[in-house]
C-alpha cells in the first residue's frame, strides 16, 4: 500500500492531528500492520493501523465486538488495581462515525494506540520469558470471571485438534499444489500420533478441564514489556480470544518461546525444547494463576505443549499442500520449513515428558 493511501485511511478514525510518517511492522503472519505517526497542535502520537485478514477472520465485525468486550473487562479490572490502563490494555479507536473498523474496497481497517516505551521479543531469554509468563498468566487471572461461553468464536474449531487433522486429510486428498509426495515422512509422523493428540477437547467435554477465556496466540511477541522496568505490561493481538482451555495458551507459549530456534528454522539440528526457559515461563505463569487453575489443569499443562506443537505442524503442512494460502510466506518452502521445525520440536518434547512432569511437581508445591 502507498503511504498516501495509508494516510487517507487514518482520516476516517477519531484521531488528533495529521499523519506524518508510516512504517510497516512485519512480524505477524496474518494481518498487515502499520505504525503511523499523527502530529498536530503540539501533539505527536503513534498508532497501529491494521488491515484485518478477512480470509482468516470471516466475521471481522463480531471479532471486533469480542475485542471491545474483553478489553473493557480488562480495563475495569486494571483500574481497580490502580494501573495506567492507557498502556496496559489495548483500546480500539472508533471511526468518526462510531464504528469499530473502517471498511472500503481495500479491506477492513482498525486502529489502536501504539504502546509507547515498550518492546516485545521474538526470541526471548529465560528472565524475560518469566515476565511473558506473568503477562499471559495475569491475562488469564483478570479474565477468569468473564463468561467464556458468551464470546464469539472468531475462528471456529481453532484448537479442535481432530478438525485440524481433518483439514490436513483434506489438504492431502486435494494435493492442490502437487506437493504431497515430498512430505510423506511428515504426514506419517503426524498420523501416528493422531489418537493421542486429540485428547484435549474430550477432557473439556467431560468436564475435566474448565472452559476459560483463552488468548490462543501466546507467542512471546504478543506480550509488550515495559522498557523502563522490563515487566510485562500489555497482552496484544486479541483476534483469537475465544473460549478454550488454559492448555492451549500454555502450550503455544512454550512451543514458540522455549524452542532453541525460531519457528521457521531451516536447520532442524538446532531445534530442541529448552527446559530452563520452559521452567522460567511456567514459574511466571503459575505465580499468576495459582489458586484458580485446577490440579488437573496444572498436571496437564505439558500435554498442551505437544498438542499445540502438533497442531502448528499440521496447519503449516496443510497450508504448504494447499499452496500457501493462509500464512504469509517468504519463500516457496517457508511453510514446509515451519512444519518440519514443529515436528522436530514435538519429537524433542516427547523425549522430555518425565522432566516436564518433575518440573510441574516442583512448581506447583
Ligand atoms: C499466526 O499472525 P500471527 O503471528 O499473530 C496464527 C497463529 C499461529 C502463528 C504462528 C489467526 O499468528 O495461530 O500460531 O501465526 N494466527 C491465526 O506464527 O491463525
Ligand atoms: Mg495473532
Amino acid at each position: 500500500m502507498e503511504t498516501n493511501q495509508l494516510f487517507a485511511l487514518m482520516s476516517h478514525f477519531d484521531l488528533p492531528g495529521e499523519p506524518t510518517a508510516v512504517l510497516e511492522l512485519k512480524s505477524g503472519n496474518i494481518n498487515a500492520t502499520f505504525r503511523v505517526t499523527m502530529e498536530g497542535a503540539g501533539t505527536k502520537q503513534d498508532f497501529i493501523l491494521q488491515r484485518i485478514n478477512t480470509y482468516v477472520f470471516r466475521e471481522p465485525q463480531r471479532m471486533m465486538e469480542n475485542i471491545v468486550s474483553v478489553t473493557d473487562h480488562l480495563r475495569r479490572a486494571l483500574q481497580r488495581l490502580g494501573e495506567d490502563t492507557e498502556r496496559s490494555v489495548l483500546r480500539v479507536i472508533p471511526t468518526k462515525d462510531g464504528q469499530l473498523m473502517y471498511t472500503d474496497d481495500t479491506g477492513c481497517w482498525r486502529v489502536y494506540p501504539f504502546i509507547a516505551d515498550a518492546f516485545a521479543y521474538d526470541a526471548v531469554d529465560a528472565a524475560a520469558f518469566l515476565e511473558v509468563g506473568r503477562g499471559f498468566g495475569r491475562f488469564q487471572r483478570l479474565l477468569a470471571d468473564y463468561p467464556a461461553d458468551q464470546l464469539f468464536e472468531s475462528i471456529p474449531d481453532f484448537h479442535n485438534t481432530a478438525v485440524r487433522y481433518a483439514q490436513l486429510d483434506e489438504a492431502i486428498r486435494r494435493d492442490a499444489a502437487g506437493r504431497a509426495d515430498e512430505v510423506q515422512p511428515e504426514i506419517a509422523f503426524l498420523m501416528e500420533r493422531r489418537e493421542a493428540l486429540c485428547g484435549i477437547l474430550p477432557l473439556i467435554e467431560n468436564g475435566t478441564l474448565p472452559l476459560r477465556v483463552t488468548h490462543n496466540d501466546t507467542k512471546s511477541n504478543n506480550v509488550m514489556l515495559d522498557k523502563a522496568t522490563g515487566k510485562a505490561l500489555c497482552v496484544i493481538d486479541l483476534d483469537t480470544v475465544m473460549p478454550g482451555s488454559v492448555l492451549f495458551d500454555y502450550g503455544d507459549a512454550i512451543r514458540f518461546g522455549a524452542s532453541t530456534a525460531p519457528e521457521d528454522e531451516p536447520d532442524t539440528s538446532k531445534i530442541a525444547l529448552d527446559l530452563q526457559k520452559t521452567e522460567a515461563f511456567t514459574r511466571g505463569f503459575v505465580q499468576e494463576t495459582n489458586g484458580f487453575l485446577t490440579q488437573d489443569e496444572m498436571r496437564l499443562l505439558p500435554f498442551g505443549i505437544e498438542v499445540i506443537t502438533a497442531e502448528m505442524a499440521m496447519r503449516f503442512l496443510a497450508d504448504y499442500l494447499n499452496g500457501d494460502i493462509y500464512f504469509k510466506t517468504d519463500t516457496a518452502d517457508h511453510n514446509l520449513r515451519r512444519a518440519r521445525a514443529q515436528i522436530t520440536l514435538l519429537r524433542d518434547t516427547e523425549g522430555k515428558r518425565e522432566k516436564l512432569r518433575e518440573m510441574m511437581k516442583k512448581l506447583i508445591k
